[in-house]
Order: structure tokens, then sequence, then C-alpha cells
């Protein structure tokens, strides 16, 4: 069975991260990089760990169509099969994204998984989702720590994927957020900071196998 887990690598170390990738890739669906790894050693990173693995760029975007249209094609040149965008900055800005990179998957944030989130972007987040909805994104990023929340936008979606974010170190249960109606999850700290990542990793794919 395909492993629901999307390892999030957020690291700096260059050797750790090509290490991990290497003994990982064979036990997740994809490994998730963002600005940890691309500010350490810039956007050629993602053409290297793609060798190992589908890789999603978490670059999070979130400004005026035509900077974001200028990111998405730099993650898209160096071979990222999915992109980060936030749906906040408004239709416009998306749709940048969503023109530029596919066929790329384009997966948008519509609610995050810490406290903050319910501040701001919550209030507004099944807005976020319809629009998201109408311009044609894959998935969205929905929080693993809220797996009743996970219902509500799994109800929505129809086909679009919900990766969650949040399980493990920020709390979230991964059989919960599966239950719930997550596709995959994003998972970092508990796997790339344990004792032995690629025991850990195939510990939870077992476990999500026996409980699905
Ligand atoms: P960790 O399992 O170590 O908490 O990592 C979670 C990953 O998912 C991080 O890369 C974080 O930036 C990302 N993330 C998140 O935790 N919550 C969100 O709402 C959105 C995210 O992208």
């Amino acid at each position: 069975m395909e492993s629901k887990i999307i390892l999030a690598l957020d690291l700096t170390d260059y050797q750790k991260s090509i290490y991990i990738s290497k003994i990982i890739s064979g036990e997740v669906y994809a490994i998730k990089i963002g600005y940890p790894l691309v500010l350490s050693h810039g956007i050629r990173i993602v053409k290297e760990l793609s060798r190992y693995s589908k890789i999603i760029c978490d670059f999070k975007l979130a400004d005026i169509p035509n900077t974001n249209r200028i990111i998405a094609k730099l993650a898209k040149e160096n071979g990222a099969m999915g992109i980060i965008s936030h749906a906040f900055p408004g239709s416009d800005s998306l749709k940048a994204v969503i023109d530029e990179f596919k066929p790329g998957d384009i997966y948008a944030v519509v609610e995050m998984s810490h406290e903050g989130s319910l501040e701001y972007i919550q209030k507004h987040s099944m807005e976020m989702a319809r629009m998201a909805i109408d311009l044609g994104v894959d998935g969205f990023i929905v929080p693993g720590t809220r797996p009743e929340r996970i219902k509500l936008y799994r109800e929505i979606s129809g086909r679009i994927k919900l990766l969650a974010p949040g399980i493990g170190t920020q709390g979230g249960d991964p059989v919960e957020a599966l239950r719930a109606g997550a596709d995959y999850l994003i998972i970092g700290r508990s796997i790339y900071e344990s004792d032995n990542p690629l025991l850990t990793v195939k510990k939870l794919n077992e476990r999500i196998n026996e409980n699905l």
C-alpha cells in the first residue's frame, strides 16, 4: 500500500538531508522541503532531492500574482512535483501559481495547525477553500491537530486531496487525522529527530495500515 506520509524535511544540514532522503524515500509518499533547506543550500536542492523522491516545495506563496508566478516557475524548473501556496492573498495570487505550476500539484493552505491560525485564518477558511476549489487546486493543507475541522473540509472537498500537518510533535494523531478524512500526513520532527528515522517511518506506516 502506498504510504500516507509526507516527510517534512525542515533541516539546514546538507549531509543529513541527503542521507535521510536516501534512506526514507521508499517509505514515504513524498518529501516536503521549504525555506530551511532552500535558504541554506539554494533552489538546486530541489533538483538534488528529487532524485530520491517526489518533492513538494513548501514555499507558502503569499504575494502578488507576478511574484508568486516567478517563484512557482523556479520550483517547477527545478523538478518539484508539488507546490504549497497560501490562499489568503486572494484568487488572483493563487491563480497565478496554478497557471504557472500546472500540470504539477498545487496545494492551498486553508487553515493551519497552530493556535494562531484561529485568530485570522480560520475565520475565512471555508470561503478560501471554496475559492481554491473553483480555481482547480489539487489539494488543501488542513490542520492535523483538529480532526473535527478535517471532517468539514472532507465534506466540501470532493476529489481534492487533504494534506494534514501537525501530527506527532504538535500533538495530532495520525490515525485520527486519516479517519477524519485526510489523504496524507505531513510529519517532520517526530521522524527526522528520532534516533532511527527509517524505523520510525516504518512503524508509522504499519500502524496506519493496521488501523485504516
Ligand atoms: P513537524 O511535524 O515537525 O511539526 O512539521 C510540520 C511541518 O508542516 C512543518 O514543515 C511546518 O512548516 C508544516 N506546517 C504545519 O506544521 N502546519 C501548517 O498548518 C502548515 C504547514 O505547512
